[in-house]
């Protein structure tokens, strides 16, 4: 009995220490996270809450609205507040102006709010205090309701709400790289989020998570398959597929498009040609478009990667990008459909820096692509690489429309295993100035204000979204999910400000826990741009998967897949001259530009070797009196130094965090040091064998030699697709 009975305590006890947290963290809640508030915090909230007000019989977007305003309330105060119809004091109001004509009166910036943008505002109507969410539309009061609970989250003041907010860009949108046997290009994150084999007629509460987590941040697009495609996704079978998680994203304002394989007329109907100028190959395109509506009603549009890394395009045809996209943008044109066609195109016979060729090969069709085109334009001229310039075609073609690509998964920032925040380099390239006109930054440019004709604009993301059950790979990476939705909403917005918004709701919202998280963050990309291409160093790793150095590598088919392309280092010196003695590159840039980067002293440190071949030996003066040799050193190891910062300050942060949690960060951390040791030695001892110049003093040497290094085989590295 005694036994017994110790046993139960024992039991009781382990699930009341459970409990103390809530439920246990893993991840899986993303920053939708709504733990119970601590008591003094739970009663402003309750009294905030004591209703829903809002029209019924409610639309399936409203019902989503409603459905995570209750949800996100009762877990937080303990109370799921009722829906009613009559208002009442500490109610929360979801109107628009066609249900609830009395917002005319109360001198709400309805314009600035446009189809998307929404408004909270405490206020007193009819003698009742309440909190407005506000909006034109109904997508305006469901982005408004998740905004009202993260302002909850993160501990607003509820009776004092005055804030309204609307999307700068039209597209803001998800690219996850997805095959139908549900392996991701470039994933670690485990399996495809999409049971292909389960749909069309599962449908995963997992699916209705994704488009909560997705409408939280205003995310409103997302193509479901790789850029790299199968004919077949555009078989019905496969648009069924497609149709049902339509039918599931809807409600959260998400529009489903799909990537389409060039090729598709010859590879599914037998067409002799995919070329855009027959007439046969249009009329399959346009008949497969009318089909595809059918099924899909509001579907987006098609992602077209074309005539890159061996996949099909109009070039096979002698025909131009142009002509493709426009052939596509004719047959989705009756209903309102998009073409994003990539402007990531390099050619295997084309003898030029690749960092050229997409501007030479697109730019002259500046103001041909049809109105319902968006280019979708890499964030750099190469390739998501840890740091590079903005891509020249930014401000460079003022009469197309010209969509971004970020890549949020981290396939050149050290896989899921890194913690790696990509809020800075996102801040980075949209607050470059192009300096194609007055204030041109990129974000300018992308989000249309520069030319201000309303034209559709787009910031895509390469997802990093899997089957995992923290859906990233880990918590810290789902800040790059985060961050990537919050700043295609809202290009100003900064990194530093986003990542304290992030951890509040993720992990705490303690100022010395947020502040020390914070700093671990912001660091964390430079450190990776540290350890692994300091100094303006690119496409350093190893072969096709990517995961490692590889700088040494020269023996690929084509030259610029292979790493010493980009390095350029011998006996005399290292970096890729893009000046006027070399490649030229710059002159692709607005003047500005091409004049500063165009010279050593002018270009500014951490593109040195991007712009420029320099000595080993040449003393730069924003080296401090080192040189090129000793400050590329000096990088590597300030770069793991950083990394081993990062660790310690996280260790220190036990106490704050729950115990599953920090022991996943604090192993990904350990992993990540090694890694970043791994780059720093490779890199040294490989470059050393090039320029046999001795080590600086007091640095330590590599723990193996190069050619130990170069044995190593990762065979099974994640995230290589099929
Ligand atoms: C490269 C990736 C490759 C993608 C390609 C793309 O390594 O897997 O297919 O980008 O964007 O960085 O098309």
């Amino acid at each position: 009995m005694t036994t017994m009975f110790k046993a139960l305590a024992a039991l009781m006890l382990a699930l009341l220490a459970h409990t103390a947290h809530g439920q246990t963290e893993d991840g899986y809640d993303l920053w939708l996270r709504y733990r119970a508030l601590p008591a003094e915090a739970r009663q402003p909230l309750q009294a905030r809450s004591t209703a829903l007000v809002a029209a019924e019989p409610a639309s399936p977007m409203l019902r989503a609205a409603i459905n995570e305003l209750k949800r996100g309330v009762a877990q937080m105060s303990g109370r799921e507040p009722p829906l009613v119809q009559a208002l009442q004091d500490g109610a929360l109001v979801l109107a628009t102006p066609a249900t609830w004509p009395e917002l005319a009166r109360l001198s709400l910036p309805m314009d600035a709010l446009g189809q998307e943008g929404y408004a909270l505002r405490s206020v007193t109507l009819d003698g009742h205090a309440v909190t407005l969410i506000a909006a034109n539309t109904e997508r305006g009061l469901l982005y408004g309701s998740f905004a009202w609970l993260r302002a909850v989250q993160l501990g607003a003041d509820l009776a004092h709400l005055d804030e309204h907010a609307a999307p700068k860009v039209q597209w803001r949108m998800l690219n996850h790289w997805d095959n139908p046997d549900r392996s991701v290009e470039r994933g670690y994150a485990g399996l495809s989020i999409w049971d292909w084999q389960g749909l069309p007629d599962i449908r995963r509460q997992r699916y209705v998570d994704y488009a909560r987590a997705n409408a939280s941040l205003g995310i409103n697009g997302t193509v479901l398959n790789n850029v790299n495609t199968k004919a077949e996704m555009l078989t019905e079978p496969w648009l069924k597929k497609a149709a049902a998680l339509a039918d599931v994203l809807r409600p959260y304002g998400i529009r489903v498009f799909l990537s389409a394989r060039f090729s598709a007329p010859k590879e599914l109907a037998g067409l002799p040609t995919a070329d855009p100028l027959d007439p046969r190959v249009h009329a399959w395109w346009r008949a497969k478009a009318d089909e595809v509506y059918r099924l899909i009603p509001d579907f987006g549009g098609f992602l077209v990667k074309a005539n890159s890394e061996g996949e099909p395009g109009p070039g096979d045809y002698g025909r131009s990008h142009m002509d493709g996209a426009n052939m596509l943008a004719e047959a989705l044109a009756p209903h309102h459909g998009l073409v994003i066609w990539r402007a990531f195109v390099y050619s295997e016979t084309d003898a030029d820096d690749r960092a050229k060729q997409a501007y030479g090969e697109f730019k002259p069709g500046d103001g041909r692509f049809a109105p319902n085109v968006i280019l979708q334009v890499k964030n750099g001229p190469i390739d998501f690489q840890p740091r590079e310039p903005f891509h020249p075609l930014f401000g460079a073609m003022p009469h197309t429309n010209l969509g971004l690509e970020f890549q949020i998964t981290k396939e050149y920032l050290g896989f899921a295993t890194h913690l790696a925040y990509l809020g800075p380099l996102f801040e980075e390239v949209l607050r470059a100035d192009t300096h194609v006109a007055d204030d041109a930054t990129v974000a300018r440019i992308v989000d249309g204000s520069l030319y201000g004709d309303g034209r559709p604009t787009l910031i895509a993301g390469v997802a990093n979204i899997g089957e995992d059950r923290d859906w990233c790979g880990s918590d810290f990476n789902q800040a790059n999910w985060y961050v990537f939705g919050r700043m295609a909403w809202d290009p100003e917005l900064s990194a530093d400000a986003v990542a304290r918004e992030w951890i509040a709701q993720t992990f705490s919202r303690a100022p010395r826990v947020v502040d020390a998280i914070d700093k671990i963050m912001m660091g964390s990309r430079e450190a990776v741009v540290d350890y692994m291409t300091p100094i303006g160093l690119h496409h350093q790793m190893a072969t096709n998967h990517h995961y490692g150095p590889g700088p040494w590598v020269s023996d690929l088919a084509r030259p610029e897949w292979n790493p010493t392309y980009y390095n350029k280092a011998d006996l005399n010196g290292i970096g890729f001259d893009r000046g006027a003695t070399g490649s030229q590159a710059v002159a692709q840039y607005a003047p500005y530009w091409a004049e500063r980067w165009g010279r050593v002293e002018t270009t500014p440190p951490e593109l040195l070797l991007w712009f420029h071949h320099v000595g080993w030996d040449a003393k730069l003066a924003p080296f401090g009196g080192r040189t090129v040799w000793e400050e590329l050193v000096h990088r590597y190891d300030a770069g793991v130094q950083a990394v081993v910062d990062m660790r310690r300050a996280w260790e220190a942060l036990a106490p704050d965090i729950d115990a599953r949690r920090h022991a996943e960060v604090a192993g990904y951390l350990a992993i990540q040091e090694r890694e970043a040791r791994w780059w720093r030695d490779a890199s040294i001892a490989y470059f050393q064998s090039v320029n046999r110049r001795p080590l600086p003093v007091g640095v330590v040497a590599p723990a193996m030699t190069v050619e130990q290094y170069r044995q190593l085989k990762y065979s099974f590295a994640p995230g290589h697709g099929s």
